[in-house]
């Protein structure tokens, strides 16, 4: 045995081992994640069936603690970490350095070992982003699960100017504004997404574009809600990031459970009742929202044709959210409508997200990732 080589495969199997420590009790005990938890357990499992394959279980005699010139040197952002998510994603980086390192020591002595360290590596890549994804995930549940109202702004439905509704809006009691513009130029869409995302930050709402993820990210927006023709969900994330809220308008189980899957936030469900701003679509219905609330991991917000009156078919159903456009920009006074319709919702239990357990079925695709 060579002994540089033992002590090099010494470390880096600690590092490896206590970096799959730290991302295992995040998914265990942060997430509750079942199937992540056994996936990293699985992989440290496997390194040390890797060690007793190179005849290296015992590298530990070769360990010199004291004689190591490495061990004072420290990084200064070593110490730093503002969350746990920057607990997670520093994890994730020792562990792909530390099996790159044992990857190439194996090329030393068993090619096939290296291989399996490589894709060993690559799972943990994508055992990191599936943490930070879902760990992304759980802070937008918990703003999301708070919202009982949004209204979609769209200036040509506004009874007033759109400027005074959105402030009524906000006045009103609103948790959430989603700006939807289906037919503006670029330039003016964004100067629009900008001036509404700075009103709901002053006020605490969440700010949401419809269609548009680049715009949405460009004006410093919560969040855009995609509709079944627009960008798929995965493939928006790919510009906003996990920490960015994303909906996805659904009117079946089957597509709210894609949703799901392709790592919505949230979902909208509907229309429920008959609708003049979207008079194309089918009508769902009140039935799809109550299924939908009951099986769909994420927070479910109804919308299409609701207003005060009809409202309370959508609360029995277990509704917790709804998506509002003209009843509320088009009443002659929308803060006290929208009042009225959080004053109608506030009696519903608060949506209670189930951890991501039950949608984390992809663990051994490679492709998308879910949570
Ligand atoms: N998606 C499904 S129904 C709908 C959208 C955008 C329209 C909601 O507007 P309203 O006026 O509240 O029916
Ligand atoms: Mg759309």
């Amino acid at each position: 045995m060579n002994a540089s080589i033992a002590r090099m495969f010494d470390a880096n199997a600690n590092r490896a081992r206590e970096a799959y420590r730290v991302l295992e009790d995040y998914a265990r005990f942060a997430l509750a994640s079942q199937p992540l938890a056994s996936q990293i357990k699985a992989d440290r499992h496997q390194l040390a069936e890797i060690l007793k394959t190179l005849g290296l279980s015992d590298s530990f005699f070769y360990r010199d603690a004291s004689g190591d010139v490495g061990i004072g040197i420290k990084a200064p952002d070593e110490l730093r970490r503002r969350n746990l998510a920057e607990v997670v994603a520093a994890a994730g980086k020792r562990l792909a350095e530390a099996l790159r390192v044992m990857e190439e020591l194996a090329k030393t002595m068993r090619p096939e070992a290296a291989r399996t360290l490589e894709s060993m590596r690559y799972r943990g890549y994508t055992v990191e982003q599936r943490l930070l994804r879902a760990a992304g995930g759980q802070q937008h549940q918990q703003r999301l699960a708070a919202v009982r109202l949004c209204v979609l702004l769209t200036e040509s439905l506004c009874r007033h100017p759109w400027r005074k509704t959105l402030d009524a809006l906000l006045a009103g009691g609103v948790d959430c504004v989603q700006l939807r513009e289906k037919c503006w130029a670029d330039a003016a869409l964004l100067d629009r997404a900008r001036v509404v995302v700075a009103a709901c930050r002053a006020a605490g709402v969440l700010a949401i574009v419809n269609d548009r993820a680049d715009i949405a990210v460009l004006a410093g927006a919560d969040g855009v809600h995609l509709g079944q023709g627009d960008l798929p969900c995965s493939e928006a994330r790919k510009i906003t990031g996990s920490d960015f809220i994303i909906g996805v308008s659904t009117a079946t189980m089957a597509q709210g459970r894609e949703a799901v899957l392709d790592g919505a936030s949230y979902i909208g469900v509907g229309p429920m009742f008959p609708t003049t701003t979207k008079p194309e679509l089918q009508v769902a219905g009140p039935a799809y929202a109550q299924a939908a609330v009951a099986e769909m991991p994420i927070a479910c917000m109804a919308i299409g044709g609701i207003t005060a009156e009809n409202i309370g078919a959508l609360t029995a159903a277990g509704v917790t959210a709804v998506a509002v456009c003209s009843a509320v920009l088009g009443a002659e006074d929308p803060q006290a409508a929208c009042a009225l319709i959080k004053s109608l919702m506030a009696t519903t239990a608060p949506q209670t997200p189930q951890t991501i357990t039950g949608i984390d079925k992809s663990i051994n695709h490679s492709t998308t990732l879910t949570g």
